[in-house]
């Protein structure tokens, strides 16, 4: 087999970069080490920015998140006694929206299953090879067993966190930074209706809440717990009871309803570079994560292919090598801005530390409360900045 661009992982920015090459006319594969049903259900980010939804409609996969996402206007930043409403429009001119990413995946798998190009799911023993030279290659099993080889022009390791790419980068030279919090996140989706209009992001004596949702009949909620917690102690009844006291304000309520899904999430932040060696090139969770504070992980993965793709139709169809040499060094501008700004939702919201940080945290989230600027970068930053930061 052969092919432009050999493309590893079907997460979204696997898939999004293969339409967006597909779109100017270079070819691609993608392998994914899962099945389709798996990718599909797997539950994960929910806030999009501006860019990211334009990126998708510009990429004619925007119908249905035209259709279904819901606009927001701004979140509430929350401490006790106070629920401040931050106005997104008025302080910095851009909204979000609220679209899971499971529906995005969806979205862009059904574009490339339905004339786009090959998409292979449930592949098994990928690596690469040659990536220092012009014609690099992935080594692969198919579904049905059959060892195969897909020649490439380049790769784009989009594999995610524990994928094959990294450490082939890495391998050639490179460094990582990273920095594990000392908490997790107890997520939970229910079928109850949001009981606010906005995100609410809590901060509470007990610990960080966010208030978030998936529809108008659908919400998201997490808990900060210990990342040593066991998801089997927390009954369903503790959970709401946890919610109800970090989210309480007078005259006001969670709504309950039918849990359907829980888990515990690690936090971390973590940055490779470069993100090239070679013809090999990372992008999205691949090359960082960001803690989820800052809805920023599934924007980035965006923002890193959206660049990407530029530079390989240059590479390809120019044979210049400009953009791709200047990718790296792109992507990880912005991804440090994001990585500052998931940091530093993180650390001020979250409980850690004594009461000394507490009253650091307290101050730090009047401020953004009584000051326009101070609520502007907040603004500014969670909205999404330009695409070259
Ligand atoms: P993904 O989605 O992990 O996709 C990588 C794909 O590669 C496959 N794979 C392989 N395929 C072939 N061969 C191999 N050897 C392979 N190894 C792995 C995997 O099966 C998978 O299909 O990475 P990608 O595409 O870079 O996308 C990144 C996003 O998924 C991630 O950044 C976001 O989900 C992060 N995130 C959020 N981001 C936001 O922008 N806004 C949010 O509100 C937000 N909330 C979240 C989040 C992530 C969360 N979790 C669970 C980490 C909330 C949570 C709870
Ligand atoms: C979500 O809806 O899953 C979500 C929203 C905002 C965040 C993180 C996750 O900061």
């Amino acid at each position: 087999m052969r092919t432009q661009v050999g493309i590893i992982g079907a997460g979204p920015a696997g898939l999004l970069l293969s339409r967006l090459l597909h779109l100017r006319g270079i070819d691609s594969v993608v392998l994914e080490n899962r099945s389709r049903d798996y990718v599909e259900a797997r539950i994960r980010a929910g806030i999009l920015e501006q860019h990211t939804v334009d990126t998708l409609t510009d990429a004619g996969v925007g119908d249905r998140l035209q259709r279904e996402g819901l606009e927001h206007r701004g979140i509430y930043l929350q401490y006790p006694g106070t629920r401040h409403k931050l106005d997104f429009p008025e302080l910095c001119g851009r909204t979000v929206w609220v679209y899971g990413q499971t529906e995005v995946t969806k979205d862009l798998i059904k574009a490339q299953l339905d004339g786009g190009p090959p998409l292979l799911f449930d592949v098994s023993d990928v690596s690469v090879e040659d990536v220092d030279g012009d014609s690099p290659r992935i080594r692969f099993t198919g579904a049905d067993g059959t060892p195969q080889v897909l020649e490439c022009d380049a790769i784009a390791g989009t594999d995610g966190f524990h994928g094959v790419s990294r450490p082939v980068v890495q391998a050639g030279s490179g460094r990582v930074w990273e920095r594990t919090y000392p908490y997790a996140w107890l997520g939970i989706l229910a079928d109850a209706a949001p009981a606010t209009d906005e995100l609410i992001y809590a901060w509470h004596p007990d610990g960080f809440a966010l208030y978030s949702m998936r529809s108008p009949k659908v919400s998201r909620l997490y808990l900060q717990v210990d990342p040593g917690e066991k998801i089997e102690d927390w009954s369903d009844d503790r959970i709401w009871e946890n919610l109800a006291t970090r989210f309480a304000l007078d005259g006001w309520e969670v709504n309950t309803g039918t849990i359907t899904e829980k888990s515990v999430l690690p936090m971390r932040s973590f940055v490779s570079a470069p993100l090239r060696r070679g013809r090999l090139f990372l992008a999205g969770d691949a090359a960082h994560i960001v803690p989820p504070t800052g809805a920023k992980g599934l924007n980035l993965a965006v923002a890193d292919v959206t660049l990407l793709a530029s530079a390989l139709v240059r590479l390809l169809q120019e044979k210049q090598t400009d953009l791709v040499d200047s990718y790296s060094d792109r992507a990880l501008a912005r991804v440090w801005r994001c990585t500052h700004f998931s940091w530093f939702m993180t650390s001020m919201l979250h409980r850690s530390g004594d009461d000394f940080d507490a009253e650091l945290q307290l101050s730090q989230l009047r401020r953004i409360a009584q000051s326009e600027p101070a609520a502007r970068e907040l603004a500014e930053n969670y909205t999404g900045l330009p695409l070259e930061y």
